[in-house]
């Protein structure tokens, strides 16, 4: 299909020092180093081959939140959005973004959220996981945006109509040590990345932030992570041991995939998981994504052009569930 719209597609500003990281993900860290910081090169050529009419980008994975400084976290979100909005500018048809938000205080996070969306013309936000931070015996640990520090985030969230994508981010050196020490392959798209999200996702849920903030949308990236596959067995054991004792939220988890949370095919090109993710929240709230420039454009919409699903929901998915969700692309 001509039109296709994608949203887990990442981009950083120029900084060499990130080679070596890339180096842990690809073969080759210099490629995918020059492919992360190019878009309107080989990436637009690659949207323009496919059948990719917009894109919406956002920073690098863990960005602001693998910043345990407070102050570095929040000149790092400000100074990447900027650089992103001159990235969107110079093709502002093709082209809008997420944007990038330091979670250290709620306060300045939404002062920054408003002037992504105001001044900078900003779709929405992209949280690369939970907040890294120093804590009172000064080690890392993580804040998770059910915390009710965050409800002042969500209200404004809620009030601007902007979507909160959760995306994954590298473990902490922690799980570094305890979990992967002598299993580094299980770090990052393997394992990690889902394991971490999908926690994320089910603190939200199950904490009641939908309940708080019911007209809020998130979106979780890689076909829901280890969402949907658990789903029956969550709600089942919430209901059966949890409801009414210790559980906050006031509806199941179901349900709030169903109205509150969507999901995308990025980096996830696999039609199984997707017949089954249509099977059980139904194909109006899954979205087309690659996850550029870590996975490739052709190999994703080559997958959703001959996906043996109706061609209606090929397009939904494609393109108008993403219209719908956000409504300033219309305009
Ligand atoms: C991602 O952004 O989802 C990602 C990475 C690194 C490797 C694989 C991957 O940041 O999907
Ligand atoms: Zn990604």
């Amino acid at each position: 299909m001509k039109g296709k719209i994608i949203l887990e597609e990442h981009v950083s500003m120029p900084d060499e020092s990130l080679i070596p990281l890339l180096s842990f993900v690809s073969r080759n860290g210099r490629d995918l180093y020059d492919a992360l910081i190019d878009l309107h090169g080989q990436r637009l050529a690659d949207m323009n081959a496919n059948g990719v009419e917009f894109a919406i980008i956002s920073d690098n994975p863990g960005g602001a939140q693998s910043l345990r400084d407070p102050t570095a976290a929040a000149a790092y979100a400000v100074k990447s959005n900027n650089y992103i909005a001159q990235l969107v500018d110079r093709a502002p048809e093709r082209f809008g973004a997420f944007a990038a938000l330091s979670m250290h205080d709620a306060e300045t996070a939404v002062k920054e959220l408003q002037r992504c969306v105001q001044d900078l013309g900003m779709l929405g936000v992209m949280l690369h996981d939970g907040q890294e931070y120093l804590n009172d015996q000064g080690e890392i640990s993580t804040r998770y945006y059910d915390d009710p520090r965050f409800d002042v985030f969500w209200a404004a969230v809620q009030e601007l109509q902007t979507p909160v994508y959760i995306h994954p981010k590298p473990p902490v050196p922690s799980e570094l040590r305890q979990l992967y020490g002598s299993r580094p392959w299980l770090i990052g798209p393997t394992f990690s990345f889902a394991r971490d999200a999908t926690f994320h996702i089910l603190a939200l849920c199950t904490g009641g932030v939908f309940d708080r903030f019911p007209d809020v949308k998130v979106i979780v990236g890689h076909l829901g992570e280890n969402v949907l596959g658990q789903l029956g067995r969550i709600d089942h054991w919430l209901e059966k041991r949890d409801r009414g004792r210790i559980l906050p939220a006031k509806r199941t988890v179901r349900e709030y995939m169903e109205t509150n949370v969507f999901i995308t095919t990025a980096g996830y090109f696999s039609t199984a998981p997707l017949t089954y993710a249509i099977t059980e929240i139904g194909a109006d709230r899954i979205l087309f994504s690659v996850d550029t420039p870590y996975e490739n454009i052709a190999e994703g919409a080559t997958w959703l052009d001959t996906l043996p699903i109706s061609h209606s929901d090929v397009a939904k998915i494609g393109r108008l569930n993403t219209l719908k969700l956000f409504p300033r692309l219309q305009s």
